[in-house]
């Protein structure tokens, strides 16, 4: 085993970002984009304070606790890691429920750090569900319990589009410029989805709030990419044999990206000298991840899970589910894709086949399903309906879908039962309630499902008929057989 250590940069700074969403990616990912550059130049000004809006108090008083140090180990494979400890972030802040029931334990801290004017950048890592927009319709969840919430009590909001709204009417009532604000989760046009969010509940109390953030926010758009697992015991132990007893500590592979839309009227840090890439348009780099990175992962997420697979890791070593992804990524996403003529999408699937085959990383298909409404929109329906449009083949999405659908029955093929981690999982609960022993049924009212699933796609007689054979071959013969047939398919 190689290990380099790298330690923390000395001097701490002055807070200059304010971080929504303290969780694994935030601190394996823009955290360490931020050390690394403090460490290499010393500018103090771009401290993050990190706050946690929903579950995770814990984690923000041990990190509180540890003096907000913790180990990053990057593994290029279980023989070479780099353990490198991160003080880049400054403050940790929880403004979520506590166990007394009491929302908002340090909003007002979070608040009045927002409202500082040398907070300059917000970055946000809440998950595709914290902006509680609807997947298909990007419209602004309005009758959400937690919007509602907000709605009723602006002053004290507990969503991220609520407290951004109430942190930019104070920087405006107080005459001051706004802050940038930089989403780095996992959706298309990020930036432009946040912006939306937040300028949608601003004009339910304030029409002219909702237009000078419209007007005068800048919501640069990101492309993010490092597979940072949630962690298990064996990673802490794992650790342990480096020498590295810290309960903050994350793992992620060594390969990291970022893509930022160069958009930041207040200004940043030289985020290109650490191997950032700053760009005018991020779209191209966005909906390539996204599809071929992000559609692989969920295709091992609901066909490896109902086969009872554990971990990414366990599903690309059968060499059934890697030459489905090669298929995938080959024949059906990379073909939606317009790339500056550098990009090798073949090279970028091999790639990513060698990244999902890192056999240090512990990465649980149950944590890449979660979600599957907020994340499947952009991962794979916009690939079936590129493809369908020029006639090209759907085959593996609508494998795909038909496995999200049977998974979201909430069991794997062999019967063991889980729970479907899915902030709309009691409307498709309510779905296999009433059709689960119509397979015909079920299909045609997944495909009514407008949350998720686009019209275009919806009104796909073809493409329905599709999934339902998928369907039937996988519950009547099981995922392998399935994935044959599909294959057998496209050799016919
Ligand atoms: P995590 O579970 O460690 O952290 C999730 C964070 O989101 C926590 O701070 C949690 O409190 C917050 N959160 C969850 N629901 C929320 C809500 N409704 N409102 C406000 N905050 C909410 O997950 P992790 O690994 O940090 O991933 C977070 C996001 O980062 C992902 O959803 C994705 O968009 C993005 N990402 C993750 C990667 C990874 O490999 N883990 C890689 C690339 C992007
Ligand atoms: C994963 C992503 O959990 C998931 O949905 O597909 O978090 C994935 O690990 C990252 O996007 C990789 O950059």
């Amino acid at each position: 085993m190689t290990t380099q250590r790298i330690d923390a940069a000395t001097q701490k700074g002055r807070i200059g970002i304010v971080h929504l969403g303290l969780g694994a990616f935030h601190r394996a990912h823009q955290a360490v984009y931020l050390e690394r550059y403090r460490g290499r130049t010393g500018d103090g000004q771009w401290g993050v304070s990190s706050a946690n809006l929903r579950r995770g108090a814990s984690l923000v008083d041990s990190l509180a606790e540890a003096g907000f140090r913790y180990h990053v180990a990057e593994y290029r494979d279980s023989d070479n890691v780099t353990v490198r400890e991160v003080g880049a972030i400054e403050e940790t802040l929880f403004t979520g429920q506590s166990p007394d029931g009491q929302w908002g334990r340090d909003l007002e801290a979070l608040l009045a750090r927002l409202s500082n004017v040398k907070t300059r950048i917000v970055t946000l890592t809440v998950t595709e569900k914290g902006y509680f927009l609807n997947p298909a319709s990007g419209e602004l969840l309005r009758d959400d319990p937690m919007i509602q919430a907000d709605i009723a009590a602006p002053q004290a909001p507990r969503t991220a589009p609520g407290i951004l709204v109430e942190a930019l009417k104070r920087r405006r009532d107080a005459g001051q410029a706004p802050f940038t604000v930089l989403c780095c989760d996992n959706m298309p046009d990020n930036g432009e989805r946040t912006r939306q969010a937040v300028a949608q509940l601003a004009r339910v109390h304030d029409a002219a709030l909702a237009d000078w953030i419209l007007e005068r926010v800048a919501f640069p758009c990101s492309m993010v990419d490092r597979i940072v697992p949630a962690m298990t015991e064996q990673d802490f132990a794992a650790l342990k044999t480096l020498g590295v007893d810290d309960a903050n500590a994350v793992v992620c592979e060594a390969f990291s990206q970022w893509v930022v839309e160069d958009r930041f009227p207040e200004g940043r840090p030289a985020w290109e000298e650490e191997g950032v890439t700053m760009v005018a348009d991020v779209a191209p780099f966005e909906t390539m991840k996204l599809r071929m990175l992000n559609g692989s992962h969920s295709l091992l997420a609901y066909l490896g899970s109902l086969a009872d697979i554990d971990t990414v890791f366990d599903a690309v070593s059968n060499p059934v589910y890697q030459a489905l992804l090669s298929a995938y990524m080959r024949q059906e996403a990379a073909p939606t894709l317009d790339m500056p003529k550098e990009i090798d999408l073949d090279a970028y699937a091999d790639s990513l086949l060698a990244r999902f085959a890192n056999d240090s990383l512990r990465h649980k298909l149950q944590q890449i399903a979660m979600d599957g409404s907020q994340k499947l929109p952009q991962r794979w329906l916009q690939v079936a309906e590129a493809n369908l449009a020029c006639g090209r083949d759907t085959a593996c999405v609508a494998l795909g879908l038909a496995g999200w659908i049977r998974y979201t029955q909430g069991s794997t093929l062999a019967g063991r039962a889980f729970r479907v981690d899915d902030p709309m999982a009691e409307q498709l609960e309510a779905l296999h309630q009433r059709h689960g022993d119509d397979a015909c049924a079920l299909v045609d009212a997944f495909f009514g499902f407008e949350a998720v699933m686009p019209q275009a796609l919806a009104r796909s007689e073809y493409f329905k008929q599709q999934v339902l054979d998928a369907y039937l071959t996988l519950t009547e013969r099981g995922v392998e057989p399935a994935i044959a047939e599909l294959a057998a398919q496209g050799a016919r």
